[in-house]
């Protein structure tokens, strides 16, 4: 019994540890899912691991030092059978000691300010090459959208960009706004979290060097929601990049078998809140749904997208994301598998 009890308490150490360093159980089995900030791959994750390193080493020699002389201290002047019951001797201001430990926590304090101020600078002050990509990013109340300005692309909560080469820098530059409260860009392995703050335009860039998935979320609290309120970020080769591109500015021819779906699209409550291209529907409440098959996920990492998830969630929103900002529309069933079927025809 005992031994299991430790076992225990062992594991549940271990797994609190991981979890600090944000690798989860689901991490482990799925490396795409990693969010450790030790192991970056875009530029300013890299600076942020290396003098988070650098921290860590003196956060720790001072841990161990401390930790060493309580121990000796303990051990070596505990209390003896032969103890004379007498004061040990009493001695009163030390200058040089008095000085040592004024001095050196300045000066250790001195050199962690100044090189996090050095790679704060160097993130923020980084020039933005002519090659760089633009996308202003909207925190709202549980998703996220991406505008790319200059490629007239509008989508949500998956944002799309290409890697950076050795000959081509292709980093992307984000224009973090808010729609409502503060909110937090984060993803762990490409860049620091940034927060996203109403009425404020912060910047933030990324570079990621190998193609995949990097997923993050929104990290400052903003309602019932934010725990759900997603990243994903794909890295493409500039190729498949430019195919994405090319998909999300193809315009959807209209399909014929689908026309009743879209009529009941058109003559609902959707259109004020959704955009979509090629009807009547430009809300900006809520994402964009022009080519939202081409997403893996709905309401921002809620549920995996498919016609099955897509009819559920747009039957009740809330039973995936309780207090979510979309009504249940208490469509009949029928109207339900039309606007559904027309719904999947957005690739
Ligand atoms: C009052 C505004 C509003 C109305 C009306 C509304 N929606 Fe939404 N919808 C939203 C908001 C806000 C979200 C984002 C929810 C979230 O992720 O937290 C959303 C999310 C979605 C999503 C998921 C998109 C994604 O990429 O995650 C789909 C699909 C959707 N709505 C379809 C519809 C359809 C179809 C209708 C009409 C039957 C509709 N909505 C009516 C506001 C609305
Ligand atoms: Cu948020």
């Amino acid at each position: 019994m005992k031994h299991t009890a430790r076992a225990h308490s062992i594991f549940c150490a271990a797994t609190f540890l991981l979890s600090l360093l944000g690798v989860s159980a689901a991490a482990a089995n799925d490396p795409s899912l990693q969010t450790s900030i030790f192991s970056p791959e875009s530029a300013p994750a890299d600076s942020i691991k290396h003098l988070s390193f650098l921290v860590l080493g003196i956060s720790g020699a001072i841990f161990a030092v401390v930790t060493g002389m309580i121990l000796y201290a303990t051990v070596r002047f505990r209390q003896r059978v032969n103890d004379d019951g007498k004061e040990p001797a009493q001695i009163y201001g030390s200058n040089p000691v008095e000085a040592a430990w004024t001095i050196v926590p300045i000066l250790i304090v001195v050199v962690l300010a100044l090189s996090a101020a050095r790679v704060i600078q160097q993130i923020q002050n980084a020039p933005k090459p002519e090659s760089a990509l633009d996308v202003v990013v909207t925190g709202h109340q549980w998703w996220w959208e991406f505008n790319y300005p200059k490629l007239g692309i509008v989508t949500a909560n998956e944002l799309h960009v290409p890697v950076s080469g050795l000959q081509k820098r292709l980093p992307t530059f984000l224009q973090l706004r808010s729609a409502d409260v503060a909110h937090s860009f984060w993803v762990p392995r490409l860049a620091g979290k940034t927060d996203v703050i109403p009425n404020r335009h912060n910047q933030l860039w990324i570079e990621p060097q190998r193609t995949g998935l990097f997923v993050g979320q929104c990290a400052e609290y903003c309602g019932t929601q934010h725990a759900k309120m997603l990243l994903r970020v794909y890295a493409h080769t500039p190729e498949d990049f430019e195919r994405w591109v090319g998909e999300q500015k193809a315009v959807q021819a209209e399909d014929p078998q689908v026309a009743a779906g879209r009529m009941v699209f058109e003559r609902t409550a959707c259109i004020n809140c959704h955009t979509l291209d090629n009807t009547i529907a430009d809300g900006r409440f809520g994402p964009n749904l022009s080519h939202l098959m081409s997403r893996e996920t709905l309401g921002a990492g809620a549920l995996s997208n498919s016609p099955t998830n897509l009819r559920a969630w747009i039957k009740n929103p809330a039973q995936f994301k309780p207090g979510v900002r979309m009504p249940a529309m208490n469509l009949s069933d029928s109207d339900l598998d039309q606007l559904v079927a027309f719904l999947a025809t957005l690739k």
